[in-house]
């Protein structure tokens, strides 16, 4: 299965892939964990990333699509994938799907996680105060929220036009929200055991 999950940030997206993952037997590949990581890891790459996400902002198109191509490389992700938090704007869908169709491993599902923006600021409220993460504050979330409206949520409508996509309730408990996922991608899954 080929699937991207799309949705604001804080809406979910991350805790249901851990889940799909074992569901699907797919590897869950994250933008934002991927950027993390350099950033963890004080790379060159990580080192640029850090102050444009602390800040709430989208990190370059260009470096964001070097990261996903190697991980897209790697062995476990040719039996498919769940992308969270990619494509987070039109030009990232288009370096998507050129990048699938030079793979040959066209996208069988795109879902979207519906939440309203005051159960998202709530939500990351929480984190700010368990874990710290600078861009979870809720200034920053709520510039965050105002760039996906202008930049991702162009995105769902182009999967909408191309018929792909599934919008999702995100709110409710972690169980709840999954089941909805998976009924909605049933049709997704049952066609990509028959390939
Ligand atoms: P992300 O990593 O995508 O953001 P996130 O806040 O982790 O979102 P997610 O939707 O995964 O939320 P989660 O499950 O964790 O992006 C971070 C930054 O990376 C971006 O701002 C950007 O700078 C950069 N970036 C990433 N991809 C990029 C790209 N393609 N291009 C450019 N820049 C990019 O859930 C959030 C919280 O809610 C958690 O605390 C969770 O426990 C809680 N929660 C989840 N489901 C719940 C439920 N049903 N009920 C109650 N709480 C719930």
């Amino acid at each position: 299965m080929r699937l991207v999950l799309l949705g604001a940030p804080g809406s979910g997206k991350g805790t249901q892939a851990a889940r799909l993952k074992v569901a699907l037997e797919v590897p869950h590949i994250s933008t934002g964990d991927l950027l993390r990581a350099a950033v963890a890891a004080g790379t060159p790459l990580g080192l640029k990333a850090k102050a444009v996400m602390e800040a709430g902002q989208l990190v370059s198109d260009a470096i964001v699509l070097g990261m996903l191509e190697q991980r897209l490389a790697q062995a476990d992700a040719q039996a498919g994938f769940i992308l969270d938090g990619y494509p987070r704007n039109l030009a990232q869908v288009q370096a998507l799907d050129d990048l699938l169709a030079r793979l040959g491993q066209p996208l069988e599902a795109v879902v979207k996680l519906k939440v309203p923006s005051e159960v998202i600021v709530g939500r990351t409220e929480l984190r700010f105060k368990a874990e710290g993460r600078a861009d979870d504050h809720p200034d920053t979330v709520r510039k965050r929220l105002a760039i996906y409206a202008e930049q991702t949520a162009p995105v769902a409508e182009y999967y909408a036009r191309a018929g792909t996509l599934r919008i999702v309730d995100g709110v409710g408990s972690l169980d709840e929200v999954f089941a909805r996922i998976l009924a909605a991608l049933s049709p997704a899954v049952a066609a990509s055991a028959l390939r």
